[in-house]
């Protein structure tokens, strides 16, 4: 989700090429990505992997994807590396599975703690960089969205307790034309795809 909302957002010309997931170790996807996952981009004679490395790639050929204030844009980068390398409990917890009520399920110790420093981090960012727009830095869905749109997309499903701040921020990004084209595209996923240990959670 997160190197398709970037690739998208940067107006990128690919050919995009969808595997169904085995649930981990997809030969198929270890057959053409470098690190054995997805999401994976080539692009203009490059190969880029990990989704915050596609961010950065994406940002390179279309510059508002961070931005434009240095302050903010430290801020942003600081926020999405967070999320690239943390809340491990979170997606142990809630694995992303779109469009499913699973509210009251995953919540662990360690998931609600992840879980309240996300809202920090989503608190402190609109507080200090969101006016003019629903957004973590306002009126431009960014990469720093992009990054943090799987874990909104948990919450969606999950439905843990969350602040008003951070309720609005799930909606403004599930409304979001791009996201809401990828639950358009997930509803329309063939029930062959769908693996069994995240449909027999609820
Ligand atoms: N740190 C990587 C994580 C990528 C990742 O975990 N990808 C999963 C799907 S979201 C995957 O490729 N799984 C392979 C599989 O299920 O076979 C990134 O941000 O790009």
């Amino acid at each position: 989700m997160r190197g398709w909302l970037l690739v998208k957002l940067a107006e990128l010309e690919v050919e995009e090429i969808v595997i169904p997931l085995a649930g981990g170790n997809t030969p198929a996807v270890k057959s053409v990505s470098p690190n054995g996952l997805v999401p994976y981009l080539e692009h203009d004679g490059a190969q880029v992997w990990e989704s915050l490395a596609i961010a950065e790639y994406c940002a390179e050929l279309a510059s508002d994807l961070w931005p434009a204030d240095w302050a903010a844009r430290a801020h942003a980068r600081s926020i999405a590396a967070e999320m690239h390398a943390g809340f491990r409990a979170l997606r142990l917890a809630m694995p992303m599975n779109l469009g499913r009520d699973y509210a009251g399920l995953g919540r662990t110790e360690e998931s609600l703690h992840d879980i309240s420093r996300i809202e920090a981090i989503w608190s402190g960012t609109r507080a200090r960089f969101g006016a003019g727009g629903p957004y973590l830095f306002g009126a431009a869905f960014n990469a720093a969205d992009a990054m943090f749109a799987p874990v909104v997309a948990r919450f969606l499903t999950y439905r843990p307790e969350l602040n008003q701040i951070a309720l609005d921020y799930c909606n403004a990004v599930r409304a979001q034309p791009l996201v809401a084209a990828w639950y358009d595209l997930a509803a329309a996923e063939p029930p062959s795809w769908q693996l069994e240990k995240y449909e027999s959670l609820a």
